[in-house]
């Protein structure tokens, strides 16, 4: 069996609040069609991806985006891209907003192989942003109102001919979500994010959005050896500038594809898992040289003490 697994990243431009989803939908099998084109096995798809970014708007019940949410997937206007999957035999990785039966709400992604069967869901761990309304920044983002966080971790699933990891937008600034992938064996991450340019509690960070964007991929690819693909939502969005420059990364740490435009594109890269070896292997061979033993605080501590001050 081949090892060359070929990722799209099927960037997306701009969804507005009217927007319905059989029109991003529309334009979701139009980037799976470029993906068949290519012959891509999979194409990822961004963070929330059937709807606008709705965590920029405040509404007084945390109802009151409930019809942002998907409670079924695929569902009837889903199954649409489900078919186009199986038609085209390219799979795809979809961020959504999940409602569960129990009333929880998840920032989920769903990982689809080429037959158009689901091998696994992730739930956003890290969640961004803030809880309460915050008139003073020019736009809102309460993640933190309308997601949980999930319990679930970090999964990894056998498919496309390797082992598949799923993340999405805040999860990829932290080190510890591609390493507790990379020590299930993770040959490939797949990232979707939503990245406002604009960082309202430090707006000095906001000409360095694009640089800690590919900082952080490519450091979790390189330390753990594995492929990972970062896609976004990018452009103007209801006023909102965020980041595009999806990037496709090789376990060296290089980007080896980047979308250059802000609108609905697929770039593409032909990535051979074998790579990820000849650094699982050698310079991050976990088994050999890793220090479990002195990493206790990484799991034991959640905020950083200081040692006491000096008298
Ligand atoms: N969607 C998402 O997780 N975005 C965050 C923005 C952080 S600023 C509140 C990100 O890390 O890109």
């Amino acid at each position: 069996m081949s090892r060359i697994v070929t990722v799209g990243a099927g960037q997306l431009g701009p969804i507005s609040h009217d927007e319905d989803r059989e029109s991003v939908v529309d334009r979701l099998i139009a980037l799976l069609e470029s993906g068949a084109e290519r012959n891509c096995d999979l194409v990822v798809f961004p963070e929330l991806a059937l709807t606008t970014f709705f965590p920029r708007w405040y509404t007084d019940e945390v109802s009151g985006h409930d019809h942002f949410f998907e409670t079924e997937m695929p569902s009837p206007v889903t199954q649409r891209l489900f078919d186009a999957a199986a038609r085209l035999q390219v799979g795809f990785c979809l961020g959504y907003a999940e409602l569960t039966p129990d009333g929880e709400r998840f920032n989920s992604y769903v990982l689809v192989e080429r037959n158009g069967s689901i091998v696994g869901k992730y739930r956003k761990a890290h969640i961004p942003g803030h809880e309460a309304h915050e008139p003073w920044r020019p736009f809102q983002h309460l993640e933190r109102r309308y997601f949980q966080e999930s319990h679930d971790g970090f999964g990894v699933w056998r498919a496309f001919g390797g082992v598949v990891g799923m993340a999405l937008c805040n999860d990829r600034r932290w080190p510890e979500t591609y390493r507790v992938m990379g020590l299930q064996g993770a040959e490939m991450i797949l990232i979707g994010y939503n990245t406002p340019m604009h960082y309202a509690p430090d707006p000095d960070q906001n000409a360095l959005q694009g640089f800690h964007n590919h900082l952080v991929m490519q450091a979790g690819a390189y330390q753990n050896g594995a492929w990972v693909v970062g896609v976004a939502k990018g452009g103007i969005e209801e006023g909102v500038e965020s980041l595009s420059q999806s990037a496709i990364i090789a376990p060296s740490g290089q980007i080896v594809a980047q979308a250059v435009t802000s609108g609905d594109v697929l770039i593409s890269a032909r990535c051979d898992l074998d790579l990820c070896s000849r650094y699982k292997d050698t310079l991050f061979d976990f088994a050999r040289y890793r220090r479990p033993e002195v990493y206790g605080l990484i799991t034991e501590r959640k905020g950083a003490i200081a040692p006491p001050e000096l008298p």
